[in-house]
């Protein structure tokens, strides 16, 4: 890109995501904004002064080198100071100032923009810390819009539904044959620090799922009594559904005539063509164990969305090197649930697989570390310290994840037992030796 269409696309995709910051915040009065509607999350208007406090650290300070606006704030919006829980009883920015806060630090943000050196396309460039502003704020709209998930009320948001899918049946699974390939990248100029550097695994032939489960395929597993089984479930899985007494994903209902869902305030059937959303890694490991099956490894989920047999090479998305529109995936809470499985068949992967990228994150069975040769930039709390095994890697993104935040190389991470994120996941089996 050139000098002057990157910083176009710099401040396009940071009004793009303030647009939405202002929509999920001022949908819901005042009340509603301080309120912690669970304790896994943050009133809503720490997340939007959060937004800001990082913009002005990175952007304003950082890369502009300018005066800070609100040190003294600094500490409470710092994540690692405070958690979630913790977050309500601090003396945070109230609305009008939190609104007020974000503003100033945008209009700070675009003088450091209109000034920048944005040649060059190394990880120290200020083009790369505009991109991962504009990250971070979208995928703390994911967050935030997880929070109006779970919070109780009328419906405040609203979007149209999203497609369904045409055609006949896709085939259950997709053949990947062995081989390496480019696992993440050392070029996409927004990747962040975890995904780097590109390198070569070797990954064993597989089969992996054309589409994610769907709720019709879940619905069998609880029906089957899957929930009240310990062989389907890990040792660790199944002393969490006792202690939580799980029984069923996350804001369904058995009613006596089906299963029932709340979302966003919509008491629904549960659609059954639609991918299941809501259900922890454990609950995601004894379907899979219970369809004779296993959760693919991150590998596995990134060869079968990157792969080209045809070039060798790995693409930035299942369906090429273009950017995503609204034909290739649900993505960008332009529709507030998944898509049917098999609806966006110009989103499809080299090697067959729908849906990689959009509607449901995807647990894998990958514990969440660097690569090798990894560098942590431009902090370690970005990525380094939530190395380990507390964490599984979530792919893809979902209905709720914005373009600007989601590649073929994105990793997301939790813990296992989380169900709030809007995560599902697919099977996959080993295909043996031919
Ligand atoms: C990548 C989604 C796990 O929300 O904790 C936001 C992203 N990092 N602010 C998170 C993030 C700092 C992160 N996840
Ligand atoms: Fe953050």
């Amino acid at each position: 890109m050139r000098k002057e269409d990157l910083r176009d696309h710099a401040a396009r995709a940071l009004t793009r995501a303030r647009e939405r910051s202002t929509a999920l915040t001022d949908a819901v009065d005042d009340e509603d904004l301080v309120r912690q509607h669970s304790k896994l999350m943050s009133p809503l208007v720490w997340d939007l002064a959060h937004i800001g406090s990082q913009e002005e650290l990175w952007l304003v300070r950082d890369v502009g080198g300018r005066e800070p606006l609100r040190p003294d704030i600094d500490d409470l919006y710092d994540a690692f100071q405070h958690p979630r829980a913790d977050r309500p009883a601090l003396p945070l920015l109230g609305p009008a100032e939190a609104r007020a806060y974000v503003g100033e630090v945008r209009a700070k943000a675009f003088e450091v923009l209109e000034r920048a050196p944005l040649e060059g396309r190394r990880l120290t460039d200020a083009a790369f810390a505009f991109g991962m502003i504009t990250q971070h704020e979208q995928q703390h709209d994911e967050t935030m819009l997880a929070t109006h998930q779970l919070r109780e009320g009328e419906p405040v948001l609203h979007a149209p539904a999203p497609p369904s899918r045409r055609g006949g049946p896709l085939p259950g699974e997709v053949h990947i044959p062995a081989g390496s390939f480019v696992m993440g990248t050392s070029v996409e100029p927004w990747a962040l620090d975890n995904e780097r550097p590109a390198h070569e695994v070797a990954v064993d032939a597989y089969f992996l799922d054309t589409t994610p489960v769907t709720n019709a395929a879940y619905i069998e597993f609880l029906e089957a009594g899957g929930y009240d089984q310990p062989r389907w479930w890990s040792e660790q899985g199944w002393a969490y559904r006792t202690a939580h007494d799980i029984t069923a994903p996350r804001f369904w209902r058995r009613e006596h005539d089906g299963w029932r869902r709340t979302r966003f305030g919509v008491d629904e059937p549960v659609p059954p063509r639609q991918p299941v959303v809501h259900v922890s890694y454990y609950e995601a490991e004894a379907y899979a164990a219970w369809a004779g099956k296993r959760l693919p490894t991150e590998a596995e989920w990134e060869k079968a969305a990157r792969f080209d047999p045809a070039t060798g090479e790995s693409r930035r998305y299942p369906w090429g090197n273009d950017e995503p529109t609204a034909e290739h995936a649900n993505l960008g809470q332009r529709h507030l649930s998944p898509a049917e499985a098999g609806a966006y068949p110009a989103g499809v992967s080299a090697l067959g697989a729908h849906q990689l990228i959009g509607d449901v994150w995807e647990w894998t069975s990958t514990d969440f570390h660097g690569y090798p040769g990894f560098v942590a930039f431009p902090y370690r709390e970005y990525s380094e310290v939530f190395f380990g095994p507390e964490y599984k890697v979530l792919r893809g993104g979902s209905f709720g994840t914005d373009a600007a935040a989601i590649r073929g190389t994105f990793r997301n991470w939790d813990y296992p037992i989380r169900r709030q994120i809007f995560a599902g996941f697919r099977c996959a089996r080993d295909a043996g030796h031919v």
